[in-house]
């Protein structure tokens, strides 16, 4: 052959082991996003899509295996079936219906578990050893199902919840202070959606907490607008789902970041959705954002942050709100 003639082989390619494989369930808008932005950072050797419908799955591969010239990850592919997502270090869930306009997070969840039943039984049994990461909404509860239906402990598996809610705090603070937002630092918990708790006793630049610097916040003379920053995160999605129909890039980069944080043991700290049975007074078995340490097994450690009564009350609420839905769910 033209390759014989070219090359003398000394170590057969076939032989390389697979080192970072990461699996991408449902290549809408927010997979390929997904997909794209940890093409971007080379984090993985390996990145494999799935999605039932196969046109599509076909011509995402094909145009991003096109772009291979500017990446460096050596596979990029379509899986026909869950075995070719085999030894997955990392498994993104992207699939599922997205809210439509006026509709909650809340709204999506029996179709979504449905869909849940039919791809977390496949990923477990073929990437045992996975961290799953779901994004999929309402994505604290489809968490929870997925640790149910994966039999995984519960460190391997994480919902990316409050990442990207925090990532909108922080940007909306940054615009206001004239300051990048990874010098802001600000955390939203609780439910990734419509009850998230913004933690503004620890919100600081460089140490420099901002609350005092401003009590007029607690009170309506708060002329410059800053509790309103916690809303407009709230709003954010519905804003955007009403302008462009979905959101992508920001989950995409939100969950890229994840994924470097576990393909490479970074230990870093960032709120996504763990079991929060038995912190912050918390007595069901439900999953909400807390500042997590990230690295390969998961989630490493939670952070025992200081929260203030009214923020624990909010927390505890969220967690009753969530568990009323899981209770009558049959998994
Ligand atoms: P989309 O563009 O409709 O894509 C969904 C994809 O899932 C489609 O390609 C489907 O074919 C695929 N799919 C459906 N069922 C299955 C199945 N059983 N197996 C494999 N694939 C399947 O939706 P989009 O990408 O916009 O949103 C996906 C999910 O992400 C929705 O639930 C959103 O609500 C959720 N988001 C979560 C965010 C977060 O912060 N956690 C942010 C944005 C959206």
């Amino acid at each position: 052959t033209l390759t014989k003639r070219l090359l003398q082989e000394v170590n057969p390619a076939a032989a390389v082991e697979t080192k970072a494989k990461v699996t991408v369930v449902g290549v809408g808008q927010v997979g390929m996003a997904c997909a794209f932005s940890v093409l971007q950072l080379s984090i993985a050797d390996d990145v494999t899509l799935f999605d039932t419908m196969e046109d599509k799955l076909k011509g995402e591969v094909l145009d991003l295996q096109h772009g291979s010239l500017f990446l460096k990850t050596p596979k990029i592919r379509a899986a026909k079936d869950y075995s070719e997502t085999a030894n997955s270090k990392l498994c993104v869930i992207t699939a599922g219906v997205r809210q439509r306009e006026g509709e909650s997070r809340l709204d999506l969840v029996n179709r979504n578990v449905q869909v849940f039943k039919q791809i977390i039984p496949q990923l477990a049994q073929h990437s045992p050893s996975a961290v799953l990461l779901v994004v999929s909404n309402p994505v604290d509860i489809l968490t929870y199902v997925a640790w149910k239906l994966s039999g995984f402990p519960r460190e391997r598996v994480i919902g990316s919840g409050t990442n990207l809610d925090s990532a909108r705090f922080r940007f909306l603070l940054a615009e206001k202070l004239k300051i990048s937002p990874s010098s802001v630092h600000a955390h939203i918990i609780g439910e990734h959606g419509d009850s998230s708790v913004a933690v503004w006793s620890g919100a600081n630049v460089a140490g420099v907490h901002l609350q005092p610097l401003h009590p007029e916040a607690k009170t309506k003379e708060d002329s410059e607008g800053w509790l309103e920053v916690h809303q407009k995160v709230v709003d954010s999605a519905y804003d955007i789902i009403k302008l462009k129909g979905y959101t992508s890039w920001a989950i995409g980069l939100s969950v890229s970041n994840l994924a470097q944080s576990i393909l490479k043991n970074l230990r870093s700290v960032q709120p996504v959705s763990t079991l929060v049975q038995g912190l912050h007074g918390i007595t069901e078995e439900v999953f909400l954002s807390l500042p997590c340490v990230i690295g390969s097994a998961g989630v490493c450690g939670v952070l025992k942050q200081p929260l203030r009564e009214v923020e624990i009350q909010r927390l505890q609420h969220s967690a009753q709100t969530l568990w009323n839905i899981q209770r009558k769910l049959t998994l």
